[in-house]
């Protein structure tokens, strides 16, 4: 078993992962900033909410065994890219891409890898815009580069996610005899999410044609 009381009274983990929740903070701060500026100036924010999280130890260190590495501080920090995760949930498609671009822009943010799970979606309906960025952050001995990945998806896309998730985990769907139509139901509500998603950015796009 995974030695997670251990792990978690390490001074050096701990100063770690604290180091990961600051460069969220500033990542939330930017994104905070840009939703508050596109308010003022358009009346509307595209940014419905943001979630938060650290990575879980346990988490980290299935990861790192499945990559071939040790649980140490050197790989955590350079094998793996979402122990910080950010999740921002948009109102409508087009916001995923303002929002995303207005981030890269910011000439502090390095863009390490982006996948765009909602212009190619993976094949079990998946959808989400996912952006690997590096941020500097400010400690007391120096500028220190932190990872993280921003996940950006609409309401529908994270609703279908989050519910996906539980029953993938939870319910063990792999071992259900009825995996295959699960998974296939599962596809339907992906394609059911994705008409809606594309519905409402039309009539977003026709109710700003009209004023
Ligand atoms: P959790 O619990 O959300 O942290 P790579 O980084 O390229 O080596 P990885 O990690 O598979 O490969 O990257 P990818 O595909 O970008 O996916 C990372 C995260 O996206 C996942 O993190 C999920 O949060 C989300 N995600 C990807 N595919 C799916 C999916 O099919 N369903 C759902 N619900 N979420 C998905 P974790 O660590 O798997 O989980």
């Amino acid at each position: 078993r995974f030695p997670e009381r251990f792990i978690k009274n390490t001074d050096y983990y701990n100063s770690l992962m604290m180091m990961y929740r600051c460069a969220i903070r500033e990542i939330q701060t930017k994104l905070e900033v840009l939703d508050d500026e596109f308010s003022v100036k358009y009346n509307r924010n595209p940014i419905s909410s943001i979630k938060t999280r650290i990575k879980k130890p346990m988490s980290i260190y299935s990861k790192l065994q499945k990559l071939g590495y040790e649980f140490t501080e050197t790989n955590i920090r350079e094998q793996l890219n979402d122990v910080a995760g950010i999740r921002v949930i948009c109102s409508f498609i087009d916001d995923i891409y303002t929002v995303a671009d207005l981030l890269a822009e910011q000439d502090d943010i390095k863009i390490l890898r982006i996948k765009d799970y909602i212009l190619n979606p993976k094949p079990n309906g998946y959808r989400s815009y996912h952006m690997i960025v590096e941020i500097p952050v400010f400690f007391a001995e120096g500028k220190t580069p932190m990872r993280a990945e921003v996940q950006i998806r609409t309401i529908g896309m994270d609703f279908w996610a989050s519910l996906e998730h539980q029953l993938r985990y939870k319910k063990e769907l792999g071992s259900n005899k009825d995996h295959e139509l699960i998974s296939m139901e599962l596809l339907e509500c992906a394609h059911t999410i994705t008409a809606v998603d594309n519905q409402m950015q039309n009539i977003k796009k026709m109710i700003g044609e009209l004023n």
